[in-house]
């Protein structure tokens, strides 16, 4: 038996993600010139991101010039969903990258070049289908924000605990499924706030568009915070992440 695999694989995982801050924090440095703020969102496959992006896109204020990466094993089929909205999309597809079940900051960073990221204000990332991976993995962004669909059960926070400690808001997505599913809600967000006790939960529907506008005021509130901070003279000038404060009213107690 080779004593010396288990320390060696440590030592290689340790390198990817070093090596994956690096360049996440070339992305962040990128964002922070061009005055972009960038949302990552993750989520189960089918857990409502891309229909989520398509009603936020049609609905986002004139003013707030965005565009998206997605990220997918294979196909193009999301960025086909989102191209009609007349937003700038770039679709990764991961298995050219080998990390299939993540997108990593490297690829982010190759996307980035497909965009005029000065002309942007507001950039979502789709992550990959997945509630594991991509929670582990910087790509420079801002704030992350997990997807969690109702039918997917009351126990996915305590589950997946890293998506959700993490996480600068959580959207509930599938909210009109509610009367025909077994789930309790106020178990559910007594599991978030276990693992995150202070983040903000917004219950949406884009079906039929039900929290979409208090989704859109956190998107404009934070967009204007982030925007202010850059314009105050600071050592951290437009790097610093804005986190999510535990707003009146995106918390449903
Ligand atoms: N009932 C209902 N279905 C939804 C909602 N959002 C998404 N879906 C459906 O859920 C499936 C997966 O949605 P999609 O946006 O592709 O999920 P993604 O894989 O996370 O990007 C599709 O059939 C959508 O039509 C919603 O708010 N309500
Ligand atoms: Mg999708």
């Amino acid at each position: 038996m080779d004593r010396a695999t288990g320390p060696q694989q440590i030592k290689v995982v340790t390198r990817i993600l070093r090596a994956n801050d690096q360049v996440a924090n070339e992305n962040r440095q990128r964002f922070a010139e061009a005055g972009v703020y960038v949302i990552d969102l993750i989520g189960s496959p089918g857990a409502g991101k891309t229909a989520l992006l398509e009603a936020t896109i049609s609905r986002l204020a004139p003013e707030i010039s965005a565009a998206v990466i997605v990220g997918d094993i294979a196909t193009t089929s999301d960025a086909q969903r989102i191209a009609p909205l007349g937003v700038p999309v770039v679709q990764i597809i991961t298995e050219s990258f080998g990390g299939a079940c993540h997108l990593e900051a490297h690829a982010v960073k190759e996307a980035l070049n497909q965009l005029d990221l000065e002309a942007l204000d507001l950039l979502f990332i789709e992550n990959v289908g997945n509630l594991v991976c991509p929670a582990e993995f910087d790509l420079g962004q801002h704030a992350r924000i997990p997807l969690l669909s109702l039918a997917e059960g009351e126990d996915k926070p305590i589950k997946y605990p890293l998506a959700f400690r993490t996480a600068d808001l959580v959207i509930l997505t599938k909210m009109d499924l509610c009367p025909h599913l077994p789930i309790d809600l106020d178990v559910l967000r007594k599991n978030l706030w276990q693992v995150n006790p202070h983040v903000g939960c917004i219950e949406t529907s884009a079906q039929t568009g039900a929290g979409l506008e208090k989704w859109l005021d956190w998107i404009g509130r934070t967009l204007s915070r982030s925007q202010d901070q850059a314009a105050t003279p600071s050592p951290t000038k437009g790097t610093t992440p804005v986190v999510a404060q535990h707003q009146e009213g995106s918390h449903s107690h």
